[in-house]
């Protein structure tokens, strides 16, 4: 982890912290969290205060603008209906009232009040901590039940179009820019042998068949905050992909990252499968804290969610790698193979565990929760 010293927060750092509202200045400045697209950085101002600030990256967030319209209306909403200030995330304002500083020469920076006494996990230590992610993203889902979807800007397009996924891969296999396709044969062969599966919920809602909802888009279980004290869970963050979507998306998208027996780079293919406890634990309460606010249908979809986005974000890291790795960031060249090779290999678990997958769910909505 990367600590910056007294000198350096004085630096660029202290110039872009000084245009937020902090309440004092700025005198730690470490990097912070795991995420592959924004840079995340813990602040500690000589008040005591904690912040975090955060470069949001505009080469995949194009209008960081409405981005953060869309978190003042969504943090907004949530804020009316939550008992305690530590289960929202609040932006802290900029010197000109805004809740952003768009800076010529340091890039898009955000900053949101830090949320003391919390903690996130890269990996879930029992089905318990994971049953409490589930509770927390189902019940965002239901806090935003009634929040008017249209007024959200569409922050990625297509972001879980996973037919336009697909077809930005093939671009990719067929311009080979790197020289990579002859090291990806057999994943690239993978891909393709799945795609008939990728527009399964395309299809369904272009025949209207899916309600949109307001979804968070990014359910990797290290987007929930957990209560030091208690360990239950107290705040979702990361709301850049908080947009109109599909549960199942936002259900399939937490078991690929939270219900593997191991980590999303993992090397070792052999210790990648999927963990049928931690998949019930998420699925109980998922299912539970979503309340009303999900079908039976979609309740159906679920563990064909889980497929679904495994694959689509295997296919996404491949397509990355195919590209020379533009997109997420990576500590080593194979990087982004690695990390499609852990999602194809579950895609083939849950392949095999689907009929396991389907009874657990059809059990927890049969039995209530
Ligand atoms: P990234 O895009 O880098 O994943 P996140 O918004 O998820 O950025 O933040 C990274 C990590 O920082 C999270 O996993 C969480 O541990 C922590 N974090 C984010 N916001 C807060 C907050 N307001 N208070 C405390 N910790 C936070
Ligand atoms: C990115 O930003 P982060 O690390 O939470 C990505 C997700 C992927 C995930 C894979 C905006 O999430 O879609 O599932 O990496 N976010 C974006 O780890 O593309
Ligand atoms: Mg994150």
């Amino acid at each position: 982890m990367c600590i910056l010293s007294l000198r350096q927060v004085s630096g660029a750092m202290l110039e872009i912290a000084r245009k937020f509202r902090f309440l004092g200045t700025p005198v730690r400045c470490e990097a912070h969290g795991s995420g592959l697209i924004n840079k995340t950085y813990h602040v500690v101002c000589d008040s005591g205060a904690e912040y975090i600030l955060q470069k949001v990256n505009t080469d995949v967030f194009k209008d960081p603008v409405s981005l953060m319209r869309n978190i003042d209306l969504v943090t907004r909403h949530l804020r009316q209906r939550v008992k305690s200030e530590r289960e929202v995330l609040s932006p802290v304002p900029a010197s000109d009232g805004k809740i952003y500083v768009d800076d010529e020469a340091h890039g898009f920076w955000r900053a949101y009040h830090f949320i003391t006494g919390s903690f996130s996990l890269d990996s879930a230590a029992s089905a318990g901590d994971f049953y409490q992610g589930a509770l927390a993203f189902g019940r965002f889902i239901d806090l935003l039940a009634d929040f008017p979807a249209d007024t959200l800007a569409e922050t990625i397009p297509g972001f879980h179009d996973t037919v336009s996924r697909y077809r930005a891969f093939k671009e990719a296999v067929a311009l080979d820019v790197c020289g990579r396709v002859k090291k990806a044969q057999r994943e690239i062969y993978f891909a393709l042998s799945q795609e008939p599966f990728a527009s399964v919920f395309m299809d369904l809602l272009a025949k209207g068949e899916l309600p949109l909802r307001v979804t968070h888009n990014d359910t990797k279980l290290n987007n929930v905050l957990f209560d030091r004290e208690t360990r239950t869970a107290l705040c979702i963050v990361d709301l850049d992909t908080v947009m109109p979507g599909l549960v199942m998306n936002d259900f399939g998208d937490a078991i690929r990252f939270g219900a593997s027996t191991a980590a999303e780079d993992e090397a070792d293919l052999s210790r990648v499968h999927l963990d049928l406890e931690l998949f019930a634990a998420f699925a109980r309460g998922f299912i539970k804290a979503c309340g009303k606010s999900i079908t039976r249908e979609e309740i159906e979809l679920l563990p064909a969610g889980a497929k679904l986005m495994a694959l689509e974000c295997g296919v996404r890291f491949l397509t990355d790698y195919l590209s020379g790795d533009t997109y997420f960031r990576i500590n080593y060249p194979d990087h982004n193979l690695v990390r499609c090779r852990t999602q194809f290999k579950l895609v083939a678990d849950m392949e095999k565990k689907m009929p396991q997958m389907n009874r657990i769910v059809a059990e927890v909505a049969r039995e209530g929760v």
